[in-house]
Formats: structure tokens, C-alpha cells, sequence
């Protein structure tokens, strides 16, 4: 992968595939992109947003100077040295009025290493607030907990995707990669061709599913249900693995037992898949030499989700799969740096490497590598929904600062949040566009985009990869690295923020790594350009990386996996006579998280104008609603309008919504806040719902209008 002349070998913007591509840049700085074929992960392959992700560049719409607010309320440009001033005075006259715990910091998983690092420490060091979270809680952190739990450890998939290609069987639950991570199908075919069976759980028939050999179309909320009932059917027919059982793993009585009550007629009525559908799946896993369990979102989004991601891990552990060869568990990480995003510091329980917050030998290691006192450091503070909802709050956060996430959007019950945001006393949002959130800034901190910066990234493999900068930033920008480092200073900690260089702070996160889980110490920036990147953990200058883990047993204490057994609770809310049916949630193809970034691109816009609410044509009889017809959603938190498509690929009693879009057309307007009591995420893919008719024909975009989009 050389760079040529104005040409740079990079990745994309956007999830956390991490497709490589070449960025070459014109005379004139036009960008053009094209696929690397040459990267081993996307191999040549890009989806729509990854090809047209140049336009958001030179977009007109980008942010180029810092904005404030003037007491008349109107946002204005403002300098540099005004804008950060304001947040320094800010920060400075909170913490002396409520103490240091009411400033906090909301950080997210596009955010290069070197700047989750930073923000962490920026938290702990120069700020000394408890309270920094990040939009990771609303994604993965179910899967994570569930994995730390079992395995000992949460590395997304603990293997790299080529595996997915020799397993001869793989269950999907609740994961869509057609549409979220198209250049993934690739291994998909690739294992159809060598004869594998792919088995997808869904309330939908995606794209994903149609391609499947077998679609689960399961009811929204129940995964854990279907997973016991899985296990039950293996036990019942001999199909575990007691071998490995016995050596490798802990607890499985106790499973057992609990599973023994999930008989298939049962799990039938429960989940709405019919026995022989259930037999045939069992089968399938428990007679293949080589299988894996795969979570998405639509598992891992539920106040259950921990249970539902433990459920699948027993089914993995029972039928021997985790380090196998083409064999395992894993979790689909989804943002750019999912992975990475949550190792290195900005979740409220966590220092870097990957360590607790709470341990008290991470605290002494971390403490020395950033030269501070160990008493110093705050302990854990609290998790992203519970931070924004304590804004404005007695006793809560009282000035907040934003970077990398659009809250305003992707947060659940939204009815709530935009309040709690409004009640701050400052907010201050970092991001290259007026995001939603930023729209309701104190201050605006216009920053530099992915093209545009040094950085690293570590992929849904654990693969630590290296971002590089192809193009300089519009004039007026400063990139995030340069605000922590600027503010750290005007706070008084300017010389624990010195770096020479991005590759630097990359070094300080590998020391303070050392010796944790996610261990990057042996990774340097030269180690990961000489070749296709570096999979972590890796410990030392010698060490070639780790692409597959627990070949040889699993960092917990005794060294075995330990089974936890599941008992199904209901939803937080389940339909009624008011709300009759369910709500579920989630993505298309074109458009990316809380649209910001791709709702501006002419293109994508193309594709999906807007959101559509996916319906049953059977319930839309029921309701007298016709295609294409306006809706109005209502749940218990508030409304909602879309755009109605009737289609038979969805479950009779469940409506599908995408959360792309603000304003009016929110999803999060209706969704559930209930938190799963270990990984404290919000249940976004079940809730109830009533679906009418819009009394006008149009539906109101008051969103949309402020968006102008540009081709690329
Ligand atoms: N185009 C596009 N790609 C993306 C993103 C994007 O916004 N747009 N975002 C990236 C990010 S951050 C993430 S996290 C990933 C997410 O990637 P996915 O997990 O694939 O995305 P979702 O659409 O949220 O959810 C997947 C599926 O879960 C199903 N589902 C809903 N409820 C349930 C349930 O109760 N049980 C089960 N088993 N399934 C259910 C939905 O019907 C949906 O098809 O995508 C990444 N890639
Ligand atoms: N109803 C519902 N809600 C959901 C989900 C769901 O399935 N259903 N999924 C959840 C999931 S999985 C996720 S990951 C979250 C995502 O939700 P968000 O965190 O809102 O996601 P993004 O739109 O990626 O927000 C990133 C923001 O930061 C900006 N940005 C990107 N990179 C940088 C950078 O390097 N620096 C700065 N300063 N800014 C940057 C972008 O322009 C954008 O405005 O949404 C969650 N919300
Ligand atoms: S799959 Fe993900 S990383 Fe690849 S081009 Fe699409 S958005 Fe970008
Ligand atoms: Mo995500």
C-alpha cells in the first residue's frame, strides 16, 4: 500500500468495516475515491456511502469558523480564541459552583484512538470529572459486558472475517450486514460456495435474510428465548460438545438446567418459529464441523440484551466453538472505532488498555505513565443515558461537551433529552456540520474530518489500522486533537497535553495499555504500515499481533469460559389494547446513524429521501392504511411521522422504523429508555406502538429543510 504522489492509502469515514480505499486528490483539491484492492478486508469492495464519501468534504454546508451564542440567542461566528475562552469560563465557574463531577464530557466510536485516549484523559486530568461517556453505550455495550463476563474478554470478533468464509454453519441474530456492512456479503458467498448454511434471526426479511438459507422470523425482544430453545434441541439430541465442556468451560449444570424448561413447543409459542424451523436451525449448528454465533444490534438493543448476548455465548460454548479454527463467538461492532472507541478511556467505568476504573493497579499504572497522583483520578462516573438525563439536574451535569456523537437524534426518548439539553447552563458540540445537537450549542467548535488527520482506528477484527491524512482542512478548522490539547492548556494542565506529533499520543495510549486487556504496547505506527495492520492484544516490539483468540483458553481467572444461565423476562413494554403493536428499530442502507454526515450527500439522499415505516400488509388492512400514505407513530414517550411502505417482510405485529433522521421524523421521539441493568443499554428495538393515518396528505419535514445536499 504505497502512497503516491497525492494519493493516500486510507479507510472510510464510516462503519466499523474499515473498508480500505485510496484517496487521491486533484488539482484544485478535489478528492476522488476508489477501493483498495489490495486492503484484505473489503478486498477491492466499497458500499454507496463509502464511494461517495468525498462529498462530504468540500460539502458548503461544513462548519469553517467557530460559532457562539449572544444573549439575544443567535449562534454567530466568533474566533478561535473567543470560542475556546467561553468554554474555559465555562467549565471553570461550574466546577467551582457544583463541584467538578457537574462538567462532562460526551465523546463517540468515530473517534480515532488518539482522540478517545485524549478525551479520557482530558476528563480525568485536566478536567477531574467522573462524568465522560459516549455513544458506544447505545451501540455494542451489551455485547461487551456479556463477553467480559464469559470469555474475559471484549474483542468484537475474536477472529478475522475471512473465517466467515470456512464455517460450514453461522447464525446471525439480529445483525443485517447487506445493509450495514455490504462488502461483508463477499465472505457470506463465499462460505455458500463451499457448501456452509447461513441462518438469520430477525422480525424482518432484510436483504440479509432473503439471502439466507433459513430466516428465524422471530417476535421483537425474546433473542434469549430462541437461543435457550436452541440448546435445549442440542442437549436433547446429543449434539453438544461435552469434551470441550469439561475442559474449557465452567457453570454448564446450571444452563443446563435453566434451558431444560425451553422445550421447542414452548419456544414456538414464545418466539412465533415454528418447531421444525427451530429443529432444522439446532441441527444445522449441532452437525457442522465449523460454526458461529454472530450478535447484532438487534439482539445486543434490548433491556435484556446482556441476557440475550449470554444465551448465544452458552449455545457457542456448548456446541465447542470459541477458539476453533472458521469457529466462535462474535459480536458485529458497529462505528468506524467501535472497537477501539471502547478501550482506551472515554466509557465513564474505564482507563485506557481497557482496564477498570475501580482496580486499583490500573489506577497506580495509568496514574504514573500520565504523571499525576492516583487519588487524582475520578472513579466511574455515569453511563450515557443516566449522564443525559441528569443534565440540568440537582446534583447532575450542568455544562456538557460534545464530540463526536448527535445526541439530539440518536438518544432514546428524545422528549426527555431535548429537554435535559436545553436545561444545561453551557453546552459546547464539536463536529464538521451543524448536527442537531450543535444547533443547540453555547458554543460550536468547527473540526477537521477523517481525510483531513493522522489517526488510528481498530476494526470490528480487533485489527488496529492507520487512518492517513490525504487532504488539509478548510482554513478557519482546527482538528480535535489541537481543541483538547488548546483547552487542557487554558485549564492550567498544558504540560501533560505536549504531543510533537499524533503518532506520539499513539505511543503514550501504548504504554498506558500495557498490561491491560486490549494491550497495544507492541504496536507502533511503522509495525501497522509495514502490513495490513495489527490485531490486538500485543504486548510487545517482537510480538506479530493476535488475530485469533482463546486458541489456547481464555484470560479469566481459572483460565475456562463460564456459562451464566438465562431466564427470559418480557420487553419493558409489550403491546396493549392503546399501543398495539411493536416498535423495532435500526438502519437502511444509505444513510449512516443520525444522518448528519450522510443526509447531505445528493446520492444518498437519492436513495433514501426518507424514513419509511415498514408495515404488514395484513395490519395495514386492519388500520385501513395504504402505501406510500403519511403516518403518525405514538408510543407512551411521544410522535412521529413517516412515510408508510406495506411489505410482506415484516412480522404481522411489529413496525420497523429507521432513526436517521431529527426533528418530527425521529425515531428516538418514541423509543424506550428502560436500561438493561448490567451494560446500561437502552432498549431501542422494542417497544408498543399505535400507527394512524396523517389527518394531512403531506408529511412536514422541518428537519430536512435546513439540509441542502451536494453530489459528489
Ligand atoms: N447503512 C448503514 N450501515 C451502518 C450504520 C448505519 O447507520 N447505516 N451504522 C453502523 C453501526 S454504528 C452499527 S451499530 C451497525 C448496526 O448494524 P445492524 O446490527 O445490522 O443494524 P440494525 O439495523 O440496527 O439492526 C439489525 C437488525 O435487527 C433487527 N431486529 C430488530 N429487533 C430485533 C430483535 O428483537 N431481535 C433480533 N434478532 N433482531 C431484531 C432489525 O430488523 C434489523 O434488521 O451498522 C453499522 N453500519
Ligand atoms: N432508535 C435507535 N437509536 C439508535 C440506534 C438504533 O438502532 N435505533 N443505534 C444506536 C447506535 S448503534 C449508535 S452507534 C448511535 C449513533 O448515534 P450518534 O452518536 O448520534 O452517531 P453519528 O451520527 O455517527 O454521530 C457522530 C457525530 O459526530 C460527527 N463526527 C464524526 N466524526 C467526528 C470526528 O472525528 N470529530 C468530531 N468532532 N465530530 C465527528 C458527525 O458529523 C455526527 O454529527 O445511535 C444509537 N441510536
Ligand atoms: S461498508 Fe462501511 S467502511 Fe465499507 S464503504 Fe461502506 S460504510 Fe464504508
Ligand atoms: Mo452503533
Amino acid at each position: 500500500m504505497s502512497i503516491e504522489t497525492g494519493a493516500a492509502a486510507t479507510h472510510c469515514p464510516y462503519c466499523a468495516f474499515q473498508c480500505g480505499m485510496t484517496l487521491s486528490v486533484g488539482v484544485g483539491g478535489d478528492v476522488a475515491i476508489s477501493a483498495d484492492p489490495e486492503f484484505p478486508v473489503n478486498r477491492g469492495a466499497l458500499c454507496v456511502k463509502g464511494w461517495t464519501a468525498a462529498a462530504a468534504l468540500n460539502h458548503p454546508e461544513r462548519l469553517t469558523e467557530p460559532l457562539v451564542r449572544d444573549a439575544d440567542g443567535t449562534l454567530r461566528p466568533a474566533s478561535w480564541d473567543e470560542a475556546l475562552d467561553r468554554v474555559v469560563q465555562a467549565v471553570q465557574r461550574t466546577q467551582q459552583q457544583h463541584g467538578n463531577d457537574a462538567v462532562a464530557i460526551f465523546g463517540g466510536g468515530s473517534l480515532t484512538n488518539e482522540k478517545s485516549f485524549l478525551l479520557g484523559k482530558f476528563a480525568r486530568v485536566a478536567l477531574r470529572t467522573a462524568n465522560i461517556d459516549y455513544n458506544g453505550r447505545f451501540c455494542m455495550s451489551s455485547a461487551a459486558a456479556a463477553s467480559i463476563r464469559s470469555l474475559g474478554i471484549d474483542r468484537g470478533l475474536p477472529f478475522p472475517v475471512e473465517d466467515i468464509a470456512g464455517a460450514q454453519a453461522i447464525l446471525l441474530m439480529g445483525d443485517n450486514p447487506a445493509e450495514t456492512m455490504p462488502p461483508m456479503m463477499q465472505y457470506f458467498d463465499q462460505q455458500r460456495a463451499n457448501g456452509g448454511r447461513l441462518i438469520v434471526a430477525d422480525p424482518r426479511l432484510t436483504p440479509t435474510a432473503q439471502w439466507a438459507d433459513l430466516h428465524l422470523r422471530l417476535m421483537p425482544g425474546i433473542d434469549s428465548v430462541l437461543a435457550n430453545g436452541l440448546l435445549h434441541i442440542l442437549i436433547r439430541d446429543g449434539m453438544i460438545d461435552a469434551a470441550y465442556l469439561a475442559e474449557r468451560t465452567e457453570g454448564f449444570d446450571r444452563v443446563r438446567a435453566a434451558v431444560a424448561t425451553y422445550w421447542p413447543e414452548r419456544v414456538e409459542r414464545i418466539t412465533g418459529v415454528a418447531e421444525a424451523e427451530l429443529i432444522r436451525a439446532a441441527h444445522l449448528l449441532g452437525t457442522a464441523a465449523t460454526a458461529m454465533i454472530l450478535t447484532g444490534r438487534g439482539a445486543e438493543q434490548q433491556s435484556q440484551g446482556v441476557s440475550n448476548v449470554s444465551a448465544c455465548i452458552n449455545l457457542a460454548l456448548a456446541l465447542g466453538l470459541p477458539g476453533r479454527p472458521n469457529s466462535g463467538y462474535g459480536c458485529i461492532t458497529g462505528q468506524g472505532n467501535g472497537q477501539g472507541g471502547r478501550e482506551h478511556g472515554q466509557k465513564a467505568d474505564q482507563l485506557p488498555g481497557y482496564r477498570r476504573i475501580d482496580d486499583p493497579a490500573a489506577r497506580r499504572h495509568v496514574a504514573e505513565v500520565w504523571g499525576v497522583d492516583e487519588s487524582s483520578l475520578p472513579g466511574p462516573g455515569r453511563s450515557a443515558y443516566e449522564l443525559l438525563d441528569s443534565l440540568g439536574q440537582e446534583g447532575g451535569v450542568r455544562a456538557l461537551l460534545v464530540m463526536g456523537s448527535n445526541v439530539a437524534v440518536s438518544a432514546p426518548h428524545l422528549g426527555n433529552i431535548s429537554g435535559r439539553l436545553a436545561s444545561l447552563d453551557f453546552l459546547a458540540v464539536s463536529d464538521f456540520f451543524l448536527s442537531e445537537t450543535a444547533a443547540l450549542a453555547d458554543v460550536v467548535l468547527p473540526s477537521a474530518q477523517w481525510a483531513e488527520e493522522e489517526g488510528t482506528m481498530t476494526n470490528l477484527e480487533g485489527r488496529v489500522i492507520h487512518r492517513r491524512k490525504a487532504c488539509d482542512s478548510p482554513s478557519g478548522v482546527m482538528d480535535d486533537v489541537a481543541v483538547i490539547c488548546e483547552l487542557a492548556r487554558r485549564l492550567g494542565s498544558g504540560p501533560r497535553f505536549e504531543y510533537g506529533s499524533v503518532e506520539e499520543i499513539f505511543t503514550g495510549l501504548g504504554r498506558a495499555s500495557a498490561g491491560g486487556p486490549a494491550n497495544y504496547s507492541g504496536i507502533t505506527y511503522a509495525k501497522i504500515d509495514a502490513g495490513d495492520g495489527v490485531f490486538w492484544p500485543c504486548p510487545d516490539q517482537a510480538h506479530p499481533g493476535t488475530p485469533r483468540m482463546f486458541t489456547d483458553g481464555f484470560p479469566t481467572a481459572s483460565g475456562r469460559a463460564r456459562m451464566f444461565p438465562v431466564h427470559h423476562q418480557e420487553p419493558a413494554e409489550t403491546p396493549d389494547d392503546d399501543f398495539p403493536l411493536f416498535l423495532t428499530t435500526g438502519r437502511n442502507l444509505s444513510q449512516y446513524q443520525s444522518g448528519n454526515q450522510t443526509r447531505r450527500i445528493a446520492e444518498l439522499a437519492e436513495i433514501s429521501p426518507e424514513p419509511v415505516a415498514e408495515i404488514h400488509p395484513s395490519t395495514a388492512g386492519r388500520y385501513g392504511l395504504r402505501d406510500g400514505q403519511g403516518v403518525r407513530l405514538s408510543t407512551r414517550r411521544g410522535r412521529a411521522e413517516f412515510r408508510l411502505k406495506v411489505t410482506r417482510g415484516i412480522r404481522e405485529d411489529t413496525v420497523f422504523v429507521p432513526f436517521h433522521w431529527g426533528g418530527r421524523q425521529a425515531a428516538n421521539r418514541l423509543t424506550n429508555p428502560a436500561l438493561d441493568p448490567i451494560s446500561r443499554m437502552p432498549e431501542f428495538k422494542v417497544c408498543a406502538v399505535r400507527v394512524e393515518s396523517l389527518p394531512t396528505a403531506g408529511i412536514e419535514r422541518d428537519d430536512a429543510e435546513s439540509i441542502s445536499t451536494t453530489t459528489t
